[in-house]
């Protein structure tokens, strides 16, 4: 049995939008923290006598449509290790799933490490994160602790599009706040709103400028340390895609009351002298980057906002490893 355990990881600059739909080419780069304590463990285990994969999570037999895109995923595993057994995977999260925690991310870094290993495979980081990719975009970035940046890449087949730590996991003390809203209908999975917004999106085309400068600015942000102007970039990164998909046709609203309130919270926050800003993926949940000093004023804010149940706190976690 092959055991490797993986962490959700929160964009700061955002992945919105593919060049390539079947590779999990994306559109532009994208930058982010790999976040303790948002841990996916993952077994695999190689069974011949088995007709096909088995796979579960948290203990009970996985959805069909998860069954099918790991087994998907496994395929392309034994492609490249010349193998043809089936496996028993066994995968669980040490935090909500419902939390819109990027569950994906650390899933898929999780399972291409533990995959790779047990199908014979020594892959080097570089190659881990491009297979990573291929199970989910943002699962490249999740091979890494601490701050990653995922470069877009040129090449057609994607070997250089994958990720590259930029800071490990002790060298910047940031805090993410991420507030847990209320459970309600389950929205569009990111997958079909990245290319909705693509193709019907009046905005597509501003978005990934304005990502190609934010990307630029929060790599000079990294590299001298600077939470404000991270923090600056990671707000406007958020509601700049979330603007490109509320402008595709049929619009794409993510954003609940909570979601709203938690933005004025934040900024009222920062007028207060808080280093804090809000971000947002595709889902309803607030999250919060801040400095150590202001993360017990952030969690209490969060906390206070009406249809946020409960908060979770992170600090920048490691990359993916055997377990
Ligand atoms: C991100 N998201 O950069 C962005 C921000 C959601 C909003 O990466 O289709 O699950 O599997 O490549 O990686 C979520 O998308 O999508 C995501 P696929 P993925 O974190």
């Amino acid at each position: 049995m092959t055991r490797a355990r993986a962490f959700a990881n929160l964009a700061l600059v955002k992945y919105f939008g593919k060049r390539d739909t079947t590779l999990n080419l994306p559109a532009t780069g994208s930058l982010s923290l790999t976040l303790f304590p948002l841990e996916t463990l993952t077994d695999v285990d190689l069974d011949p006598g088995l007709f096909a994969d088995e796979v579960t999570l948290s203990g009970v037999p996985a959805p069909a449509g998860f069954v099918a895109r790991v087994a998907r995923f496994l395929d392309l595993v034994r492609a490249t290790a010349g193998r043809g057994e089936r496996a028993r995977v066994s995968t669980s999260n040490a935090f909500p799933t419902a939390a819109g925690l990027a569950s994906s991310a650390s899933g898929f870094a999780a399972l291409a490490l533990a995959a790779s290993r047990a199908y014979g495979l020594s892959l080097d980081a570089r190659a881990l994160s491009a297979l990573a990719r291929r199970g989910s975009g943002s699962a490249a970035r999740s091979v890494f602790g601490g701050v990653a940046v995922w470069d877009e890449g040129t090449r057609d087949d994607g070997a250089d599009s994958v990720a590259r730590p930029l800071l490990g996991p002790d060298d910047w003390d940031l805090r993410v706040v991420a507030g847990v809203a209320s459970s309600g209908p389950k929205a569009l999975g990111s997958t079909e709103a990245m290319e909705r917004t693509r193709l019907t999106s009046p905005y597509y085309g501003a978005w990934l400028e304005a990502t190609r400068a934010d990307l630029a600015q929060a790599l000079a942000a990294v590299e001298s340390r600077d939470l404000f102007a991270l923090g600056e970039v990671t707000e406007r990164s958020a509601l700049a895609m979330h603007a490109a998909a509320m402008a595709a046709r049929p619009g794409i609203v993510y954003f609940r009351g909570a979601t709203v309130e938690a933005l004025r919270v934040v900024r009222e926050l920062r007028a207060a002298g808080h280093a804090a800003y809000f971000t947002c993926d595709a889902g309803p949940q607030p999250k919060v980057l801040c400095d150590p000093a202001s993360e017990d004023a952030v969690a209490a804010a969060l906390t206070a906002v009406p249809g946020i149940e409960s908060v979770i706190r992170c600090r920048l976690g490691p990359g993916a490893a055997l377990a």
